[in-house]
């Protein structure tokens, strides 16, 4: 097992890596800008590196200084968090060049994921059912109307280094199809530097399922359940549960076996996210997220598993510790994003933390980095914190979050948790009856 393990990340999520690291006996390095120097994570690790200035491509992104770091303080392992340098396949390969390990699974397989047409090939391959669409690439505006045509609008033009929702453009009929290919191909350039795009036919109601795998590196592979993350505001999950309401026990052992044979034949190592719409009963994958995801914990608390435990075995070259026959739902899981944001625009709200009082008691988690007198600096995501609950069922889990919710003191900036205080207070949200749209619908209902 590793002794020292370095954290390439800030907030929350370096503070759920040093919790992990402490319990396994490993020490734990925190790196951060000159804007973090009082942060959470910088205290709460057993050592902490400066890697530069606010800027996050001149600290949490550049990885000269994190390598750095790493060679400074002896520490053999990174774990990336999420975001960041967590899905960039160069960075993995220089670590690896530094005979550093990282944690997560290898270049190649975060390459394979990066490319969205190469990711939904192999999955095709593999036996995971994907949307209809054209087979790869579409390079030519004549190619792009033949294939709507023939397969029936509306369609989506997808860039192939997109992903999380950049690079898209929906065609409702044929009269749509010019514009939305040229303008998915010069945004998805301009973004990415890559104007390769694809087509996929537009599914106008589905759910955002995505199923947790988990891989040993060779060859073996267990899933963790699916989260429904159906309730998102411009591609940014809001409110996240496990199980999904809408999923059985049957539905949830067949998709996740599909998914877990898939992770299984290609040697993934550590954690992964199979993205799905899921519309009339079908699944159809999207997209794979080769990391840790912010969301992580409701699969944690649902399972009883941690799953960063998991990750750091694993890339220790450790077996996993659970066999998929020991993987049982035991009740159901809410989080709540809490982000510093004033409503109803959503506009970012830093600074000065006056007051913070953290619920608790049975059933609940709060994952956050802040503390009374934290200064929240403009420069980063504005996650400050999520809030977990675990019940037997989802009324309870429900309950539960509501009580919560009533327990958290953040004082001194606007936060979103009012939000959350009127979703519970909706029917649509009780019985869990939401697709992919019913949050913005409701926002704009809102006046927001
Ligand atoms: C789609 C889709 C409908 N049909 N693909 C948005 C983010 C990216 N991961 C994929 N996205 C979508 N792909 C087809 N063929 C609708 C979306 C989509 C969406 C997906 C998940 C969660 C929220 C969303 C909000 C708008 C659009």
């Amino acid at each position: 097992m590793f002794k020292k393990i370095l954290i390439a990340n800030r907030g929350e999520i370096a503070l759920r890596v040093v919790r992990a690291c402490r319990e396994m006996g490993i020490q734990s390095v925190a790196v951060h800008s000159t804007a973090d120097s009082d942060a959470m994570h910088v205290r709460m690790a057993d050592e902490s590196v400066c890697i530069g200035p606010p800027s996050s491509t001149q600290s949490y992104l550049s990885i000269p200084n994190i390598i750095s770091a790493c060679e400074i303080t002896g520490a053999e392992a990174i774990h990336p968090g999420y975001g960041f340098l967590s899905e960039n396949a160069n960075f993995v390969q220089i670590v690896e060049d530094h005979d550093l390990k990282f944690i997560g699974p290898t270049a190649q397989h975060i390459r394979i994921m990066g490319d969205k047409i190469t990711a939904k090939d192999t999955m095709k391959n593999l036996g995971v059912p994907c949307v209809p669409g054209s087979d790869g690439g579409v390079p030519t505006v004549e190619e792009a109307r033949r294939i709507a045509g023939d397969m029936g609008y509306p369609v989506i033009v997808k860039a192939t280094a997109g992903g999380g929702g950049r690079g898209m453009k929906v065609a409702k009929s044929a009269a749509d199809i010019d514009v939305a290919f040229s303008t998915a191909r010069s945004e998805s350039k301009a973004a990415f530097g890559n104007d390769e795009v694809y087509i996929e036919k537009y599914l106008t109601l589905p759910r955002h399922i995505e199923v947790q795998v988990f891989g040993d590196g060779k060859g073996n592979a267990v899933h963790l359940g699916e989260r429904d993350c159906s309730l998102q505001r411009r591609h940014q999950k809001v409110f996240e549960e496990a199980p999904s309401p809408a999923i059985d026990a049957e539905t949830r052992a067949r998709i996740g076996k599909t998914c877990a044979d898939a992770v299984a034949e290609i040697g993934y190592a550590g954690a992964g996210t199979i993205e799905f719409l899921y519309e009339n009963g079908e699944f159809y994958f999207i997209e794979m997220n080769t990391r840790l995801q912010v969301e992580h914990p409701v699969t944690e608390a649902v399972f009883g598993v941690d799953l960063v435990r998991e990750q750091i075995r694993v890339a220790a070259g450790l077996p996993l510790s659970f066999k998929q026959e020991d993987l049982v739902v035991k009740g159901h899981a809410i989080e709540c994003r809490i982000n510093a944001e004033k409503l109803p625009n959503f506009q970012p709200s830093p600074g000065k933390i006056a007051q913070y009082h953290a619920p608790g008691g049975l059933g609940v988690r709060m994952d956050s980095h802040l503390y009374d007198g934290y200064t929240i600096p403009p420069y980063y995501d504005s996650l400050i914190g999520k809030l977990i609950v675990f019940g037997r069922d989802r009324p309870e889990a429900l309950a539960r979050l509501n009580r919560a919710l009533g327990e958290l003191i953040v004082d001194g900036i606007h936060t979103t948790t009012p939000l959350f205080h009127q979703l519970l207070a909706e029917p649509d949200v009780q019985s869990g009856n939401y697709t992919i749209h019913w949050l913005e619908k409701w926002l704009e209902k809102q006046g927001g």
